[in-house]
């Protein structure tokens, strides 16, 4: 069998990583080939960037290649974080498009090629990740790498008149030809792809979902990315022993929990999520002192100002909240800006009675499935989830919201409070037995093998994207 070669914008940090979303399904790839990673290192570097350095562990291989300063805002701070993911996120407004943005984008795509078209052999297979390199797959034809390339999208793929706001959709679009096989990360990501296709590139879908466009054709399909559903599992059984599930139970008395856990982005709906909470408070005065909402959303993209003004707003609101509705001895919310080990998360969603997940938009969102995974299936705690997330085309037993519509939210999660047991048990046996079926293992198993069949052999929908 031949190697796997993942390349992505980061590099998970080790087997036993903990790491977050790709990080986390990558790591659970590796049990049974020979696997290289190759990305950037996290360092950046005043001088141009060294050597790509190679780490070898057991049967992982990284290839670590640091970025000097201009490319690091070019590519990853400015054309990835303020013009794609603005757009995909259907935030134009957001987006700062600028031409040596992408100018800078294309050069670490093309220099990552140049890095890793020597490293390759012959019966390699490549799987390349997410927005950062969407050109990448063009930059290696263009080292004459023949070997099959597969790319995968973690965010949405926009609607055609959202991406033809920014100024280079078309070879953005066109790059994606270069692969072998595109994946999405549902049915709705795929078909906005297909109306791009149709609509600004005068190409066509056939008959067995190849899209032909640009003189050329490529494969795509949709492939939900999931967890290790009896990983989780497990390991939230288990994390309730720890001292801190403990501690976070003991503090609770007999008040239920509401936990919400998200990297600190625009995109994951937390004003409006923070909004809801007070509208619950003030039209339901007996939950003031009977939940406790705990909010845990680590920083990110720090150097980004958007980024920036979002922390500001959440900390105005939640201490407007806490200062309207708390007492001596009782906060409404309890709201942490850091990072914790994912097995003391999963304690934390075990032990709490509403996991709130209500982005704006969102690829996928892993803290849905693993939120219900690490549930007591006698005892489970009911998930308030997006529409407007990827999960929610899979976990429809979840209570589906609006993340926009504040007084949707604060019902759901009146709702979610007052369910009775027999229905919690109901909803969560019918999401875990999909969850059970499709984890990360069928997922990258679906991928790789739609990868390396031959052509003509593809069938539209891959087994795990059939439902
Ligand atoms: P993210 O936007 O990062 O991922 P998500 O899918 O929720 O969002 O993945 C986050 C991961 O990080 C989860 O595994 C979660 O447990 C972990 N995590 C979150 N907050 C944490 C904290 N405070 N401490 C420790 N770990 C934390 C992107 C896309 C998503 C897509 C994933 C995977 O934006 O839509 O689902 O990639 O494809």
């Amino acid at each position: 069998m031949g190697r796997l070669v993942i390349v992505s914008n980061r590099v998970g940090s080790s087997l036993k990583g903990n790491e977050g979303g790709l990080a986390t399904a990558m790591l659970a790839a590796f049990d049974r080939r020979e696997v290289i990673w190759f990305g950037w290192s996290g360092e950046v570097t005043d001088e141009p960037s060294g050597p790509t350095r190679v780490h070898r562990e057991g049967r992982l291989t990284r290839m670590l290649v640091d970025l000097e300063r201009s490319d690091y805002e070019g590519y990853y701070l400015e054309f990835a974080n303020c013009v794609l993911w603005p757009t995909f996120h259907y935030r134009v407004n957001l987006a700062e498009y600028g031409r040596e943005r992408w100018a800078a984008y294309r050069r670490v795509n093309e220099m990552f090629a140049e890095r890793l078209a020597p490293a390759l052999e012959p019966d390699d297979i490549l799987w390349v990740h997410d927005y950062h390199l969407i050109p990448l797959g063009a930059a290696l034809r263009g080292q004459r790498v023949d070997n099959p390339i597969g790319f995968f999208l973690h965010i949405p793929f926009p609607a055609p008149e959202v991406l033809a706001t920014l100024p280079v959709h078309e070879a953005l679009v066109r790059a994606l030809f270069a692969f072998d096989l595109v994946g999405f990360q549902t049915e709705n990501d795929l078909q906005a792809f297909r109306d791009y296709v149709e609509r600004e590139a005068g190409g066509r879908i056939g008959a067995d979902g190849t899209i032909y466009a640009y003189g050329t054709s490529v494969r795509a399909a949709s492939f939900p990315i999931s967890i290790d559903t009896r990983v989780v599992a497990a390991r939230a059984a288990r994390a309730m022993s720890t001292r801190q599930a403990a501690r976070l139970r003991d503090s609770l008395s007999d008040r239920r929990l509401v936990i919400g856990v998200d990297r600190l982005d625009y995109t994951k709906g937390l004003v409006h999520r923070v909004d809801a909470v007070e509208r619950l408070l003030e039209g339901k005065p007996e939950y003031r002192r009977s939940i406790v909402v705990l909010q845990i959303a680590p920083p990110s993209r720090e150097d980004v100002l958007e980024y920036q003004r979002i922390r500001a707003e959440l900390d105005a609101r939640i201490g407007r909240i806490n200062g309207r509705f708390g007492e001596p001895d009782h906060l409404p919310v309890r709201y942490i800006n850091r990072s914790f080990r994912q097995e003391t998360l999963f304690g934390f969603y075990r032990a709490s009675r509403v996991g709130l997940v209500t982005p704006l938009r969102d690829g996928m969102n892993l803290v849905a499935k693993e939120f219900v995974a690490s549930q007591d299936p006698d005892d489970p705690g009911v998930l308030v989830l997006s529409r407007f997330a990827g999960a929610a085309r899979e976990l429809d037993s979840a209570l589906i919201v609006n993340p926009f519509d504040v007084d949707q939210i604060a019902d759901a999660l009146d709702r979610a409070l007052a369910m009775p047991v027999e229905e919690r048990r109901e909803r969560h046996a019918a999401m875990m037995s999909h969850l059970d079926t499709h984890n990360v293992h069928a997922w990258r198993d679906s991928f790789l093998d739609a990868l390396q069949q031959p052509d003509g052999l593809f069938t539209i929908s891959p087994p795990m994207a059939a439902e």
